[in-house]
């Protein structure tokens, strides 16, 4: 369990620094020797989620929005969206954290991917309680993210990532199952119906057309049906599943980063590739945050 722990958090931060090269793009052939680890504002808040977490023992919203904010002003330059920075800006000025988002996008707010891309260590330390996993995935996502479509997104890729924690890896994943387990937990019908437009593709080789039905884009209902089947059809291998999520094209860090998590949650940290693990930027220090969510998470159980 440990192992996939750490698995979750660093396979999160390579899907987004091998998927950084080609955000925007379509990438037929991918060519990862630009692979540097330089991960950009998906892990970045990732770490921040985790850093919380950790240090409250549990969801703190004030706290994470603090968090988000002081990370945020030491890396401003990590690709950030405009969204999240506008809210950290209204925070400051003195909004409360859980009203600041709901201005955004003329008072509807964001269903960008955000709150979906950083969720990976909620559904590792609630992996064993989906009512509680579902509500510290909104809570997190409504400091940025307002919209329902972006808050059902967080709760649905937390979901998978705890479903891949307590799968057995060592025998066969049958992708229908685990998707119908995502389609029962989602409350959302354009979730379910991409979900289950992801069971219909599984056997798809033309990935124009999966990245079309799916969406490959920078929505959390265009993107994290695109990871979750990118892992589902290529559930054997971390290594394939990231590779075919960056390959979907569109936001690729993003698609990478989630598909990352989720992979890495089923095989555990020793089955990401050492050539990306070993360039990774701060792994030792993503590692150690996995540890401390296992630690917290040991205790909490015990
Ligand atoms: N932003 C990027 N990549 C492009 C910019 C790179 C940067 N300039 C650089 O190279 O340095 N990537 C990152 O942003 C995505 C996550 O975005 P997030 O946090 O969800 O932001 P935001 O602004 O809330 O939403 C993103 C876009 O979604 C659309 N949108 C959202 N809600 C909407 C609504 N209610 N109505 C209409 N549109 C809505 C808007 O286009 C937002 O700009 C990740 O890809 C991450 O990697
Ligand atoms: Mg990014
Ligand atoms: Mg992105």
């Amino acid at each position: 369990m440990k192992s996939k722990f750490v698995g979750c958090l660093v396979g999160s931060a390579v899907g987004d620094a091998l998927g950084s090269l080609f955000e925007g793009f379509w990438a037929s052939d991918l060519e990862f020797a630009g692979y540097s680890g330089r991960w950009t504002d998906d892990t970045h808040m990732m770490i921040g989620v985790a850093e919380s977490l950790i240090s409250c023992g549990g969801f703190d919203g004030s706290h994470m929005a603090q968090i988000f904010i002081k990370n945020y002003e030491e890396e401003p330059w990590r690709g950030y969206a405009s969204g999240p920075p506008q809210v950290f800006r209204m925070i400051k000025r003195g909004l409360a954290w859980s009203e600041a988002s709901k201005r955004l996008f003329n008072g509807l707010g964001s269903y960008g991917n955000g709150a979906a891309m950083r969720v990976a260590p909620v559904g590792l330390l609630y992996y064993d309680n989906e009512e509680r996993l579902r509500s510290v995935a909104y809570a997190q996502s409504q400091i940025t993210h307002a919209h329902e479509l972006g808050m059902e997104g967080a709760a649905v890729q937390a979901y998978s990532v705890a479903l891949a924690v307590k799968a057995d890896s060592s025998s066969e994943l049958d992708s229908y199952e685990f998707l119908g387990k995502v389609k029962e937990f989602t409350i959302s019908e354009v979730y379910r119906q991409k979900i289950e437009k992801c069971s219909e593709l599984l056997s798809e080789t033309n990935k124009r057309k999966v990245a079309r039905e799916l969406g490959n884009g920078v929505e959390a209902y265009n993107s994290v049906p695109a990871a979750i089947y990118s892992f589902s059809r290529n559930w054997h291998s971390f290594k394939d599943a990231v590779t075919y999520a960056v390959s979907l094209g569109g936001d690729t860090d993003t698609i990478g980063a989630m598909a990352g998590a989720i992979s890495g949650a089923y095989h555990g940290v020793e089955n990401i590739p050492e050539e990306w693990k070993n360039k990774l930027e701060k792994k030792h220090y993503i590692e150690k945050l996995a540890e401390e969510l296992w630690n917290l998470k040991s205790r909490k159980s015990g």
